[in-house]
């Protein structure tokens, strides 16, 4: 396989700081062994998320510096709807200021009370608003999502069986919509196939149900299926992207993502009614319908970025660089959750810690551990994520997983093989760590703000002994 390096050059740089062992135990110590809660200045390289995190290209920043900051009727509310119909089909738009604020936006509108919405697999915004709205969330992916071991193609595809199942069950009438998410995230960044939305778009059409994507990694999801789906290989991402989406009756997009830009995101759709919906919503909850949260340069910045992601070298290349370090890590039998996904190398916590129970916040502690031996942020994703259910139970989902997560367009390979060193140590002296609790447990999206501490502290301090060195000091 040739090397393929990064299809830009690097215009401008910014520093980034090198700690010592000491000074991170005192961060994590601070952050209440959560990474989200790491000031930023003490991290050396920032996995915790893809999420706004991109370099923005010259092409964006020059389109930044023509936006127009009109409060109604901007220009630049123009560049967005231009830039989604050339790209992504959609004739309507409406801003929003991030990813969370259209799911809010299309909670509301397409979810009656007491309804049902089945999803390939749950996101943990997505499931909040449709449970904020009145709806019930029903996981309908194929089994082999939830199995790291799985080498499945299209890991992020929609059982149909499940899904008809839920139709029989509830009635179509109870069924607000589907959303079916390309990528899907926790699943480990895992592609839907181009033959399973049409199947699942057959389905829709059959009983009536509107179907729905979370589009946040459309430009990845295209990529993977031009590299695995018969039919696909040698056409451009771009105009698979424009077949994906010509399924679809609409898209909630973080354009934290797939649109390259720090920050933004808008709901796309065909039908004038979800729009004139939209539009009611958006004025209480995000601004005026041509700015939806948003300054007209970011509207600006996300309608180039929404093109440049579709660029078939540089998805190349971004995809290329989480095989790079996923490749890395399988070969020092780290175990991680296969087919390697678009956006992140995700550790399987669980393999990794086998001697903590799911309880011991495995994926908290490694996140906690990694970031103690380098510097290197990343982000649970396992129990703590999966939250409580409607009876206050924790939910123990089947992956306890811990998320590298590689922003667009800003590391390097070198910075890969730092963290991937990284990882290997930790790996080699597994059986030191010990696991967290909980001291300070939020009432929702819990994983943003919780607090925890080492169970090791806290049975040494129960029995009166001091608090010995954190597990590896
Ligand atoms: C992330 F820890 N993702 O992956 P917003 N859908 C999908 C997303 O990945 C997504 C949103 C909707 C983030 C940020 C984040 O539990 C967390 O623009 C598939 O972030 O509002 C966001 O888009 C929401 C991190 C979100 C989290 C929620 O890092």
């Amino acid at each position: 396989m040739p090397a393929i390096a990064e299809p830009y050059r690097i215009k401008m740089v910014e520093p980034i700081t090198m700690t010592t062992r000491e000074q991170r135990e005192a961060a994590i110590r601070a952050a209440g062994y959560n990474t989200f809660l790491l000031r930023s200045d003490d991290v050396y390289i920032d996995l915790l998320t893809d999420s706004g995190t991109s370099a923005m290209s010259d092409r964006q920043w020059s389109a930044m510096m023509m936006g127009d900051e009109a409060y109604a009727g901007a220009r630049s509310f123009d560049h967005l709807v231009e830039s989604v119909r050339e790209n992504y089909g959609f004739p309507l738009v409406c801003p929003t200021h991030q990813g969370r604020g259209a799911e809010h936006l299309i909670s509301k509108i397409l979810i009656t009370p007491g309804q049902h919405v089945p999803g390939n697999m749950y996101f943990t915004t997505t499931r909040v608003h449709q449970e904020l709205a009145g709806g019930t969330f029903h996981d309908v992916i194929i089994d082999e999502a939830h199995d790291p071991s799985s080498r499945h193609p299209f890991k992020g595809n929609v059982d149909l069986d499940k899904f008809q199942a839920l139709i029989d069950e509830v009635g179509a009438d109870q069924i607000a919509y589907i959303n079916v998410a390309v990528t899907v995230n926790m699943a480990g960044g895992q592609p839907v196939s181009m033959a399973n939305i049409r199947a699942v778009r057959e389905i829709c059409d059959r009983y009536g149900i509107i179907l729905w994507s979370d589009a946040t990694r459309l430009a990845e999801n295209a990529w993977f299926i031009q590299e695995r789906e018969d039919g696909y290989a040698g056409r451009p991402v771009a105009e698979i992207v424009r077949e994906m989406l010509s399924h679809f009756d609409g898209i909630t997009m973080s354009g934290k993502k797939d649109c390259l830009v720090n920050i933004g995101g808008f709901l796309a759709m065909r039908d004038e009614a979800i729009l004139t919906k939209a539009r009611e919503l958006v004025v209480v909850y995000e601004g005026m319908p041509t700015y939806g949260g948003l300054a007209g340069r970011d509207l600006d910045a996300m309608a180039v970025g929404l093109r440049e992601a579709l660029d078939d070298d540089y998805l190349t290349h971004r995809i290329g660089q989480v095989r790079y370090l996923g490749e890395r890590l399988q070969a020092a039998g780290v175990p991680i959750v296969e087919p390697i996904g678009g956006h992140a190398v995700f550790i399987d916590a669980a393999a990794f810690l086998d001697h903590l129970s799911q309880d011991e916040l495995p994926a908290q502690t490694l996140a906690a551990e990694i970031f103690l031996d380098s510097g290197v942020r990343s982000m649970e994703r396992g129990i703590v994520s999966a939250g409580r259910d409607a009876d206050g139970n924790n939910r123990h989902p089947k992956l306890e997983l811990v998320r590298l997560t590689i922003p667009r367009r800003v590391y390097t390979n070198s910075h890969m093989d730092v963290v991937a060193d990284s990882v290997i140590r930790v790996f080699q002296r597994r059986r030191e760590i010990q696991g967290l609790t909980f001291v300070y447990e939020s009432p929702t999206l819990r994983f943003f703000t919780s607090r925890f501490e080492p169970l090791v502290a806290e049975a040494a301090l129960e029995e009166g002994r001091p608090e010995p060195a954190l597990a590896g000091a």
